[in-house]
């Protein structure tokens, strides 16, 4: 038995008691959040180290870098994966961590007081599912809006590194969903996390949380507890996260706390404020921002140098929201001639590819190399991406400047 549903009329005193007092009993025990040794406002937004090798440090949020990316294998170590945070990562407590699963999508459309719960320890013994995926912040590349189109944008100035794959272990949403029962009229899930409220601009937005559609949960989406063979990092979601491959990295909540399932389309600042196109050619109801788009980045510096006359192997990766990276051509002239770069490794769909292209600069001077992936469903990366105020879902070829001497 997984789950146990608490019916909050009948809940005695002494039942709530005993779930105060750590008990296995379930009602009550909300999850202990801000409770670590550290108080919350001591605590830094990121809790794992960023060495300036690794990451571009912006704060709340910490980019790879992709000229440090060179000795990475398929997956991005936990320690060197990007990160996002709206406000600061909690320090949550497993055993006492309850997801809280209602909503009248649902058999029996429990209401939020009646919510199913869902223990670590129940989860982890439901049948596994382990997937090697990326996730990728919808905001990534976003920097280039401003200096390569001319066009600035707001939002954090990535420039390609948030963006990490993993591979991820969890349960799906599916067998979550079936075995409580869902009800053949849902329409949406709400994920929410148990991070602070966000505060922006003098407003209160709440919690963390975005829906995504019945149909995508009931696809792949996993409530991911573990990351490349170890429990998630509190950084990364611990002690569960929701994963939702192909789509914008706010659809992956982490410190997931409840699952509202609906029979009505759900709203929240998440998909109706942000994570929506809006500015530019963009129509004033454009949809919510869903699948990510065909990327690659060079596994080297900008402004790198490189020796004339001699043999360099060019490496990057390449990924797609939509399937598996089918084609990447690589120009070193600035755009001007294109030669197919070779593929490597697994090339998983929803992952990334590497690729490779040995190049003997024959000249000295400065240019430009640029890498153009097409993916699995036929979409090739543009030239130029269309402006939006936000930057999100830059996926035009990126310049990447190199000195030839
Ligand atoms: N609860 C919660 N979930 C969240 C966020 C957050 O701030 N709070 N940020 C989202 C965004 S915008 C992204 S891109 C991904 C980043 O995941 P990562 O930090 O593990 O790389 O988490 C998403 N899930
Ligand atoms: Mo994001």
């Amino acid at each position: 038995m997984y789950f146990v549903r608490m019916n909050a009329s009948l809940v005695s005193r002494r039942t709530a008691l005993r779930a105060a007092a750590g008990s296995a009993v379930l009602v009550g025990a909300g999850p202990l959040v801000g409770t670590g040794p550290v108080r919350a406002a001591e605590r830094p937004p990121i809790l794992k180290p960023l060495p300036a090798d690794y990451f571009i440090d912006f704060g709340t949020n910490a980019e790879m870098r992709w000229d440090a990316a060179g000795d990475l294998g398929d997956v991005v170590d936990a320690g060197r994966f990007f990160v996002r945070n709206h406000t600061r990562t909690p320090v949550i407590d497993a055993r006492s961590w309850r997801l809280r699963i209602h909503g009248d999508g649902l058999v029996g459309r429990p209401r939020p007081a009646d919510a199913v719960t869902l223990s670590y320890a129940e989860l982890k013994a439901m049948p596994s599912r382990t997937i090697t995926r990326a996730l990728e912040c919808a905001g990534n590349g976003r920097s280039f809006f401003d200096t390569q189109q001319g066009t600035p944008v707001s939002g954090t100035a990535w420039q390609l590194g948030a963006i990490g794959v993993a591979q991820w272990r969890g349960v799906p949403l599916r067998s979550v969903l079936e075995r409580i029962g869902l009800r053949p009229d849902a329409v949406d899930v709400m994920a929410t996390g148990l991070d602070d409220p966000y505060v922006s601009g003098g407003r209160d937005y709440g919690r963390v949380r975005r829906p995504i559609s019945v149909d995508k949960a009931l696809d792949d989406t996993l409530l991911a507890y573990e990351m490349n063979g170890a429990p998630l990092l509190r950084d990364h979601g611990f002690p569960v996260r929701l994963l939702v491959p192909g789509w914008i990295g706010s659809a992956s909540i982490k410190w997931l706390g409840s699952l509202r399932v609906s029979t009505v389309p759900l709203y929240s600042p998440w998909n109706t404020d942000f994570y929506r196109m809006v500015g530019g050619d963009y129509a004033p109801d454009s949809p919510p921002l869903t699948a990510q788009r065909v990327k690659s980045a060079f596994e080297l510096a900008r402004g790198a140098e490189l020796p004339v006359g001699e043999r360099t192997v060019l490496r990057g990766r390449s990924w797609s929201g939509l399937g598996a990276v089918r084609r990447v051509e690589v120009s070193t002239d600035g755009g001007v001639s294109w030669q197919p770069a070779r593929l490597t490794g697994p090339n998983v769909p929803g992952a990334w590819s590497r690729w490779r292209l040995p190049w003997t600069p024959t000249v000295g001077g400065a240019t430009e190399l640029l890498a153009r992936a097409t993916d699995s469903v036929g979409r090739r990366q543009p030239d130029s991406s269309p402006y939006n105020a936000n930057g999100y879902l830059f996926d035009a070829v990126v310049r990447h400047p190199v000195t030839v001497s």
